[in-house]
């Protein structure tokens, strides 16, 4: 089987043929690494393009989104098993005193999607938790998501709660969200602001390259 129809399978959000094919292309011996990396990273690229470029809109975004995390149900067990490095850890969480996480999980998915592992600690996440998750995990990365101003003063909390903590490795803290904009990110000492969720790829993949 051609990897291409498995692609454009996702870049049409089509889950259910994209699970399907995942599985064949596994039984037709791709290993999952090359389905991971050749079919579905390459069309969550092509989606985010896509997104960029006025083309697809959030609804699309969310269609392929799933899609990608149906093909990593079957894949995940498969990779975890062999010895694939994913691109980097993410922490990510709605800040506490906020319960909106669909921008958030978009942002989960298309990270997952290109190939990083994401510990997602859901909604209403507050500070010590995210310095827990990063002690565990020891993850370079936490991504933060806020919608409401209200919340936004619990963003700056974690971030200095993070910087505060005597963590294993020196984590790189990226933010985002309808009110969230990069002059506020500097203010508070983010390492990053992306607008949505295919620019919050690109500035993961920034921030994980840097030492
Ligand atoms: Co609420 N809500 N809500 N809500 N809600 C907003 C955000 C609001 C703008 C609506 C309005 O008044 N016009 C307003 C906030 C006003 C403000 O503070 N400026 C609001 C309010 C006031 C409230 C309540 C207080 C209402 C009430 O109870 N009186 C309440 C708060 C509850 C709480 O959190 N404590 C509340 C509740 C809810 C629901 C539970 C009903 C529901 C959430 C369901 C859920 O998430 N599971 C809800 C919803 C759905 C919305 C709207 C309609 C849609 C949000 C959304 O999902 N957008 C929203 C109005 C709106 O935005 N039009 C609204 C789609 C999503 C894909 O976009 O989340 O922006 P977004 O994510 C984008 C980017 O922001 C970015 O990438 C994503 C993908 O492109 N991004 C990141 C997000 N996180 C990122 C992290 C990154 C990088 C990029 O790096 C880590």
């Amino acid at each position: 089987m051609d990897l291409s129809i498995l692609k454009q399978a996702l870049i049409e959000g089509d889950d259910q043929a994209v699970a399907d094919l995942t599985r064949r292309a596994l039984k037709e011996d791709h290993s999952a690494e090359t389905i991971l990396n050749d079919a579905l990273i390459s069309g969550m690229e092509k989606v985010g393009q896509l997104f960029e470029q006025g083309e697809y809109f959030v609804p699309e975004l969310l269609l392929s989104a799933r899609a990608m995390q149906g093909a990593m149900e079957v894949l995940r067990p498969l990779l975890a098993a062999g010895d694939y490095q994913p691109m980097g850890k993410v922490v990510m969480g709605t800040v506490q005193g906020d319960l909106h996480d669909i921008g958030k999980k978009l942002v989960a998915m298309m990270l997952e999607g290109s190939g990083f592992e994401v510990i997602d600690l859901g909604t209403n996440v507050p500070p010590e938790r995210f310095v827990g998750a990063v002690e565990e995990s020891g993850a370079q990365l936490v991504g933060l998501s806020a919608l409401l101003t209200t919340t936004l003063p619990a963003m700056e909390a974690i971030v200095d709660a993070l910087r505060e903590a005597e963590l294993p490795t020196q984590v790189k803290v990226m933010i985002g969200g309808a009110p969230v904009t990069s002059a506020f990110a500097q203010d508070v000492g983010a390492d990053g602001y992306a607008p949505d969720a295919s620019s919050a790829v690109a500035l993961a993949r920034r921030l994980a390259a840097r030492d």
